[in-house]
């Protein structure tokens, strides 16, 4: 599956195509209870991708800023726990990476509708950055921007679609990276979107 992009970055290709159903089976149950939402930007503005999460923490955003949090603020409830179809799979990926004992404990869903896009940003609100990212691509092609360490630096281009697995460690994982806005299409899998799920341990 092994396709090197960058030290400490690897894309599994296809490492969860056999998995989809069964995955998105998992985030259909989590999303039952705590709904895909569009969160607000520090600056009050709503996200143009819908989110969810499960796990003990959950990122969110709000007038307050970024964060993880134990409880979904749209129900005061805690987030579902992570399913452990979901689980077993994020620790397989990472350990196809090099990273063994990957135990996450916060996974962010994302749902991209045709025009979503994510802007670049790095991904610096857990606690130990020595732990990787996994994330995961079902649906829908996009392409992933990834750049540097700094914002103004120049982006790659990466086609990501269903069934792609990226593992994001070591030097990858404060790097500069976003997606270009999803363009329209189906797919048997989503239907009209793409589900990227991120697992992190955020605590
Ligand atoms: C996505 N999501 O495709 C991406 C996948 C997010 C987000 O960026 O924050 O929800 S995760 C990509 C990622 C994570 C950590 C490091 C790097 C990329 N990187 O070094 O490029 O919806
Ligand atoms: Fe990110």
């Amino acid at each position: 599956w092994q396709e090197p992009l960058a030290p400490g970055a690897v894309v599994l290709r296809g490492f969860a195509r056999a998995h989809a159903d069964t995955l998105l089976a998992a985030v259909q149950a989590v999303t039952a209870e705590a709904p895909f939402r569009h969160m607000l930007t520090p600056g009050g503005l709503p996200m143009s991708v819908a989110m969810s999460n499960c796990g003990a923490l959950g990122w969110i955003t709000d007038r307050q800023g970024y964060r993880y949090s134990p409880v979904d603020p749209h129900s005061g409830q805690p987030w579902p726990p992570i399913p452990a179809s979901l689980l077993h799979f994020a620790r397989q990926a990472a350990a196809e990476a090099g990273f063994a004992d990957f135990t996450p404990d916060a996974c962010l869903i994302n749902r991209y509708a045709p025009g979503t896009r994510m802007s670049l940003h790095q991904d610096r609100d857990e606690r130990d950055f020595t732990r990787p990212i996994v994330s995961v691509s079902l649906g829908l092609p996009i392409v992933f921007l990834f750049g540097g360490m700094e914002r103004k630096d120049k982006a790659a281009r990466i086609p990501l679609s269903h069934g792609d697995v990226v593992v994001w460690g070591g030097p990858a994982r404060l790097r500069f990276h976003g997606v270009l806005p999803l363009k329209d299409g189906h797919h048997p899998a989503t239907g009209d979107c793409r589900i990227n799920l991120t697992f992190r341990k955020a605590g």
